[in-house]
């Protein structure tokens, strides 16, 4: 069983002090320490960006993909060897922006994976530019003059799309974040983790005081029922926050938005990951004869 300081590498994390990277670091080793799994049960992928570079903080087997395609080499690890837990890291950037299209039909495909998205608002690592979910009229590098449209709402579209496990976090409460991908975890089907990860580099907007004025946790919330895909939308939609608003105008709510329990995964309809290619691996042929004719 992989402890914490297993996952541990000789490297400390090069984020910025203070970013809510550091503590989606902590509330993830914890969980896989917790869950009982050891190194051959899970691998992990990772997009490009500030969260990307947890693949060289987090000891496991895996792959730092290029730049908005984690979640199609997470689908090529997942249905080439259907026995591992696959968890992919992205940013909003990199899951929502370049990879937006593989977001889609990852979730509409319901692939039995863990997806993480490190949702700052921003560009990170390329110093501040407008994201996908960077709020409307924010004003950043490549933005000036403020943000002209609306932000992508990943919670909604999830949900939309016939997700089967939609829920948010906060970097700044790692307690809840834990519980949240504890059940992320053990979902079979394609869960999405959406977390606020303030940056409190580039974006002095969203930051962390921004989000403990305003969010509140869904499973607190009197006659929340996350079985019931409407009120899940109609939740996320109703409370899409904007930059402007004032704490006592938008709250953000946080928890388990959806969850569906009996799930047909993609993996479900394939009956030939009954013999995975892995398997065939574990039995050695012999080529001698093959390398003596060169
Ligand atoms: C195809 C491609 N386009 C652009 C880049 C440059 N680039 C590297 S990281 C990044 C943005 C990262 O932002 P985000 O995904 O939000 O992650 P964060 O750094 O905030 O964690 C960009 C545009 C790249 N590496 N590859
Ligand atoms: S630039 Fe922002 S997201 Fe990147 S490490 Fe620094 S605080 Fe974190």
């Amino acid at each position: 069983m992989v402890k914490v300081a297993d996952i541990e590498r000789a490297l400390e994390p090069t984020w910025c002090p203070g970013c809510g990277n550091h503590m989606m670091w902590k509330a993830l080793k914890e969980v896989i320490e917790e869950s009982g799994m050891g190194f051959e049960d899970y691998a992990m992928v990772w997009g490009i960006g500030c969260h990307g570079n947890g693949a060289d903080f987090y000891r496991s087997q895996g792959f730092h993909g290029l730049h908005g395609r984690a979640l199609p080499v997470a689908t090529g690890i997942a249905l080439s060897n259907p026995s591992l837990k696959v968890i992919v890291s992205m940013g909003d950037g990199d899951g929502y922006g370049i990879g937006g299209n593989h977001f889609i039909h990852s979730v509409r495909r319901n692939i039995d994976m863990m997806a993480i998205y490190h949702n700052n608002q921003i560009y990170g690592l390329t110093t501040g530019q407008a994201s996908p979910t960077s709020d409307q009229f924010m004003q950043t590098p490549s933005t000036p003059g403020g943000v002209v449209e609306e932000p992508v709402n990943p919670v909604g579209v999830a949900i939309a799309q016939g997700a089967t496990f939609v829920a948010r976090g906060f970097a700044g409460d790692v307690d809840h974040l834990k519980s949240l991908y504890r059940q992320a975890l053990d979902h079979h089907g394609f869960s999405l983790v959406d977390v606020y990860q303030p940056c409190v580099t580039w974006n002095k907007i969203n930051t962390f005081k921004w989000f403990r004025d305003r969010v509140y946790k869904l499973e607190e919330l009197d006659g929340y029922d996350p079985s019931d895909r409407t009120m899940a939308f109609e939740t996320s939609m109703s409370t899409f926050h904007e930059l402007t608003c004032a704490p006592d105008e938008c709250k953000v709510p946080i928890g388990v938005f959806y969850r569906e329990e009996e799930t047909f995964t993609y993996q479900d309809g394939l009956p030939q990951l009954d013999r995975p290619m892995w398997k065939h691996a574990e039995e050695p042929r012999d080529i001698s004869e093959i390398l003596e004719t060169y």
